[in-house]
Order: structure tokens, then sequence, then C-alpha cells
């Protein structure tokens, strides 16, 4: 539900300092990861798809060939409190939308492209969190 996926996002987005510079994701192009889950949030920057095989990576998430790990991911997710609700359903989404860029040879531009549609997937299926919930968090996080 959308408390697991507030809590996947912010937990993957701990790895977007140490895949700022690799990118050249500046802070003008995203402040902050859960910025993602803006109504108004523009998937244009390629360097948001090399900060996110970069964040992916970090984490063990994609094969050799940068597409999804399946199991990684869903352990990844899992791992999560009650991760369990979503793994499965977030690996499919994020699969089918894969199977959409597949032609996209630009590794970056690709999982750009992929991210969008999985953030548009998370909203039609009732998975996405609120700025409200993001926000939230992440103040209580810092503080
Ligand atoms: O083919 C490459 C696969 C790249 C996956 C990109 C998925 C979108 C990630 C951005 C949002 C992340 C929120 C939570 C992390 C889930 C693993």
């Amino acid at each position: 539900d959308v408390n697991v996926m507030k809590d996947v996002t912010l937990g993957f987005g701990q790895a977007l300092d140490k895949c700022r510079q690799e990118s050249d994701l500046t802070e003008e192009k995203m402040e902050e990861f859960f910025h993602f889950w803006r109504d108004d949030f523009k998937f244009e920057h390629r360097e948001l798809g090399c900060a996110i095989q970069c964040m992916s990576r970090h984490f063990n998430l994609l094969t050799d060939s940068s597409r999804m790990h399946h199991d990684n991911t869903e352990q990844f997710i899992q791992a999560f409190p009650n991760g369990e609700v979503l793994a499965r359903q977030m690996v499919s989404l994020i699969h089918g939308c894969e199977k959409q860029f597949d032609h996209e040879e630009d590794h970056c531009w690709r999982i750009l492209h992929v991210a969008e549609c999985f953030k548009q997937a998370c909203v039609q299926h009732g998975v996405a969190p609120t700025m409200e919930m993001m926000m939230t968090e992440f103040i209580m996080e810092a503080e």
C-alpha cells in the first residue's frame, strides 16, 4: 500500500547523495528523491536516469545489462515493514514498464522512461504515496 511505498522510496532515496556526483544530478534538477512523487514532477533530465541506475546498483538491484534483478528487488522491498504486500506487485509493474522501453539502448534514458512509467502505474494502482506523506516522514526522519 501507499505507506509501504513511502518507506521503500525513502530507503531507496538514501543512495541519492552517493550517486549525485557520478550522475551529475544537481540539486537544481532534483532536490530530494521523494520529489519523484510530486504531481508536477518532470522526467526530463537524463541525469536522473543515471542516478537511479547508480542507486539501484548500490542496492544490487540490477543485472549486468542494467535491467531489474527480480529476486534482489523483491527481497529489497520485502525488507521494509509490510514490504511483502507490495514486493511482487512492484516487481511486476517495473517489469511491465521495462518491456515497453526495451528498445532504448541508452541505459540512463531507458531507466528514466521506466521510472516515469512505474510512477504512472503506481498512481493507477493506488499505491503512490502523497507528497504530504512523503514530506511529513522526511521531516520526521531529519529531526
Ligand atoms: O530497467 C531498469 C530498471 C530500473 C528501475 C527503475 C524503477 C523506478 C525507480 C524509481 C522509484 C523508486 C522507488 C522505490 C524503489 C523501488 C525499488
